[in-house]
Parts: structure tokens; C-alpha cells; sequence
């Protein structure tokens, strides 16, 4: 056992440490389908966004990060686990395995044996919440206070997943407080003033020790329901941006209140590319769209400011991405990289330093969809191995792009370049034999589980008798 004095001057030990070697707190603002060409800091014309683009002007701004997978599901458990999502197991659900996310009352969730960001911070004493989105689980075994979070406030899956016409048999949307539903389909637009709310009470409320808070939008994927006074922008999108910067905004403001932005970590970034569709989103100047891995399914904003240690308006241009959260977050909390679970994400921080020798950890980044492995990237070299044409009747395309050049992926090369695709279609073969390849046949070598229940139900039930407005959400959109 300790002795008190021994306990003491390690209480004075902690007081006399300078705030910005202190563990950091950490906000990981996750937006849903907001795409490369969204943000005024990113090149947009079209929308604006003060508070964001302030918080990219106190801090880092990167051009070539990348969300693990073009979907929710995926991109979420890779993001907390450091891991691609078809090592754990989190690109295939459904009793078939041809659901790319997870639907109400599915049997599968996030495996209890991965190691998630918030229990490896939690065991370093931070404080954590998760509000909004979750879509790792909606089984009581696989909600997020299982795993991690010492308070749930939030719809648990995307917030199409409601009664609507199109999906008349739909279980109504539940709003949880922690692992209850407090709440039948809510009304979604006054939903983010709700989530800022339950932000700012949780940052005020663990101002004195470090907390871990990780605030999963439901904006900007559709039905778009916005907040009252951002709901007469020029589009529903634009408001949905609109609430997200005002929100953001609104965190800021309370770090800085309460004095405690300088020792605070705020992430901000998107689970995948925008649908690009006639709702107004944008990946410019990327190619392709959410579910797809062109660039734009991928590649997203993300900017990560900490005024205590990370140069303000600084640019990155580095490869990372969403598996490095773990690696470089949960270090600073005190942990020794060593005794991490090993992981496909690096510890990125001497590049949000702004080292200036330092580089992309990554030799090769992989891009993965519905447990196909279809894409690698090699410095500024893409190789897309891609099978287009109906089921029964695809074919393998090869393609290679020289993303410096040409970030459109507009000139494939690999015409000029077969040294170059044959040493690329070599790493997509090693990291299929290890990953697995659905389209291929291939089961992975070192591929873990996800989670699954023998009796799973959906978490609300729709009763023809109930007193929901019928139907509650008359937009009907999905995506
Ligand atoms: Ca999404």
C-alpha cells in the first residue's frame, strides 16, 4: 500500500506539473457523410463555416487523411479500435453478410475483446461520454456502456433507421440515455441543441479531471431535420452544416469560458465521403462518393487543434488516418505505446507537432468496402483492383493514379507504370491473405470476430395502436 506521504507528494507532484504536460482532454467531433469539398477551410464556396474554419485556423488542418472505411458501421469500430474494420471483423453483417452497417436489432456489435479508445483511456482516469451516433451494436452486450462510456446520450444508429413511409415497419427511432430508451422517435431537428447541451454539461462537469468526449453527429446524413434557427438556409444541407459549425462553435466558447481550451485535444472530422447527390454535399475535388473507395468515399477533412502543443494554422500534408486516434491519443493519457494492443494505426504525433522531419508512418494504406480489399496507397501511387459489371459477370479493373498529380483520378497509368502495379497488386494480395477478400475467397489469418447474440431485438417496437404522429418523419430520405 502507498504511504500517505507517499500519496501526497504525488497529489503535489501533479498540482506543480505545467498544464500542458498534464494529460490532455480529448473532443472527437464525428460528422456523418460530410464530404472532402464541404468546408469553407476545404475549399467550399458554397457553404460557411466560421466556427470550424477557426478551429482549423488555431490548429492543424489535414489534406490527406483518411476514414478507414466509406461507410458508418465500419468506419466507426475502426476508428475506435485502431484497427481496419475487416480485421475485427466489422464489413459484413446480416445472416448473409450483405449488410455493409448494422441495422435495428441485428444479432452482431463491436467484439468485448477489442480494446476500445474510451476503456484504454478510462483506465488512466478519464472521464468519458459518447453522445449521438454510436452503430456498433444496438444489443444491450454491445452498447457503448459496455465498452467504455460512462454515459450514452444519443440515437444509437444512423437516423434513417426510423419509421418513416418509405420503412412503414421500422421500430420508431429510440433516443438512449445510456442503455434506455428515453424517448420514441424524437424530433430530430431540435436533437443537435440537445446533444450541445448534454456537451457542454459533461466539459463543465469534469472541467478538473481529463475527459473523453466523443460527440457523433447525426447531421449531415440524411433525412436532414435541422434545428430551428439554421432550418431556412439556402438548403436543408447547408442548415445541417450550419447547426454542426454553430455547435461547434458552441464547444469552443466553453473551453475558453471555463479556461481550459489550451490543455484540450478538439478532433474534428467525417465516418466517410458525401453521397454527392442533388441534397448539395461535396467531395471536390474528388472522385467518387460515400460507399465507394475513389477518394471521395475516404478521404476527409480533419483537423486536430491542441493550442498547448500543436502549431496553429498548420497545414499537413502527410498520409494519416482514423486508426492513428488510438495510438497517438491514448499515450498522452499515459500509457506506454509497448503494452497498446497492437493495432494498423500509428502514433501521428510528431507530425501534429509539426516536426519538420517528420513523415506518413504508412508505407501502404489500404482501402477496403463490404470485405473486399479493392485499393493501396504508396506515397503519392494508388492502385485500384476493383470488380465492376453485374453479379455473375464482373470482371477485375486495374487502375493506378498518381494522387499528387492527379487527386480526381482521372488518368489511370498503369499502362506506363507495370513495375509500379505489380509491386502494389503484391501488397494487396499480402494484406488480402491476412485481411480476408469476400469477392476473392479468401478468409483472412489474422481476422478476429465481431460480436453476436443468439436472440437480438430491436430496441422499440413499433405498436399499430401508439399515439406516434403517423408517420412522425415525413421526410422520406435514406442514405
Ligand atoms: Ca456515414
Amino acid at each position: 500500500m502507498k504511504s500517505i506521504i507517499q500519496v501526497l507528494s504525488l497529489a503535489l507532484l501533479t498540482a506543480l506539473v505545467p498544464a500542458a504536460e498534464k494529460a490532455p482532454n480529448v473532443i472527437l467531433i464525428y460528422v456523418d457523410d460530410l464530404g472532402y469539398g464541404d468546408l469553407a477551410c476545404y475549399g467550399s464556396e458554397k457553404n460557411k463555416t466560421p466556427h470550424i474554419d477557426r478551429l482549423a485556423q488555431g490548429g492543424m488542418r489535414f489534406t490527406d487523411y483518411y476514414s478507414a472505411s466509406s461507410v458508418c458501421t465500419p468506419s466507426r469500430a475502426a476508428l475506435l479500435s485502431g484497427c481496419y474494420p475487416s480485421r475485427i471483423g466489422c464489413e459484413n453483417f446480416g445472416p448473409k453478410g450483405y449488410a455493409a452497417v448494422l441495422f435495428p436489432g441485428m444479432a452482431e456489435g463491436i467484439h468485448a475483446d477489442e480494446k476500445l479508445l474510451p476503456e484504454l483511456l478510462k483506465e488512466k482516469n478519464y472521464a468519458t461520454a459518447i453522445i449521438g451516433k454510436w452503430h456498433l451494436g444496438d444489443q444491450p452486450e454491445h452498447l457503448p456502456t459496455r465498452h467504455g462510456f460512462d454515459t450514452y446520450f444519443g440515437i444509437p444508429y444512423s437516423n434513417d433507421m426510423a419509421l418513416m413511409p418509405k420503412r412503414p415497419d421500422s421500430p420508431p427511432l429510440p433516443l438512449m440515455r445510456d442503455e434506455e430508451v428515453i424517448q420514441e422517435q424524437p424530433a430530430q431537428g431540435p436533437l443537435l441543441e440537445r446533444y450541445t447541451v448534454e456537451a457542454i454539461e459533461f466539459i463543465r462537469r469534469h472541467r478538473e479531471q481529463p475527459f473523453f468526449l466523443y460527440f457523433a453527429h447525426l447531421h449531415v446524413h440524411l433525412p436532414h431535420y435541422v434545428m430551428a434557427p439554421f432550418a431556412s438556409s439556402s438548403s436543408t444541407y447547408g442548415g445541417a452544416l450550419t447547426a454542426v459549425d454553430w455547435s461547434t462553435g458552441a464547444l469552443m466558447a466553453e473551453l475558453d469560458r471555463l479556461g481550459i481550451a489550451d490543455n484540450t485535444i478538439i478532433i474534428f472530422t467525417s465516418d466517410n465521403g458525401s453521397r454527392v447527390d442533388s441534397h448539395g454535399g461535396s467531395n471536390a475535388p474528388l472522385r467518387g462518393r460515400k460507399a465507394e473507395t475513389w477518394e471521395g468515399g475516404m478521404r476527409v477533412p480533419c483537423i486536430v487543434r491542441w493550442p498547448a502543443r500543436i502549431p496553429a494554422g498548420a497545414v499537413c500534408k502527410e498520409v494519416v488516418s482514423a486508426l492513428d486516434f488510438l495510438p497517438t491519443l491514448a499515450p498522452l493519457a499515459g500509457h506506454e505505446s509497448e503494452t497498446l494492443p497492437a493495432c494498423d494505426g500509428h502514433n501521428v504525433l510528431p507530425l501534429w507537432l509539426g516536426k519538420p522531419e517528420a513523415r506518413s508512418p504508412y508505407e501502404h494504406f489500404f482501402y477496403s468496402r463490404r470485405g473486399e480489399i479493392e485499393a493501396v496507397r504508396s506515397g503519392p501511387w494508388k492502385l485500384r483492383e476493383v470488380f465492376v459489371g453485374k453479379p455473375g459477370e464482373a470482371k477485375e479493373t486495374v487502375s493506378l493514379y498518381h494522387l499528387i498529380d492527379d487527386p480526381a483520378e482521372a488518368n489511370d497509368v498503369a499502362g506506363s507504370h507495370p513495375d509500379i502495379v505489380a509491386r502494389l497488386s503484391r501488397e494487396l494480395d499480402a494484406m488480402r491473405a491476412k485481411l480476408g477478400d469476400t469477392r476473392r475467397g479468401i478468409k483472412g489469418s489474422e481476422t478476429r470476430p465481431h460480436a453476436k447474440v443468439a436472440d437480438p431485438k430491436p430496441l422499440t417496437t413499433k405498436d399499430p395502436q401508439d399515439h406516434y404522429v403517423v408517420p412522425s418523419y415525413l421526410l422520406d430520405e435514406t442514405g
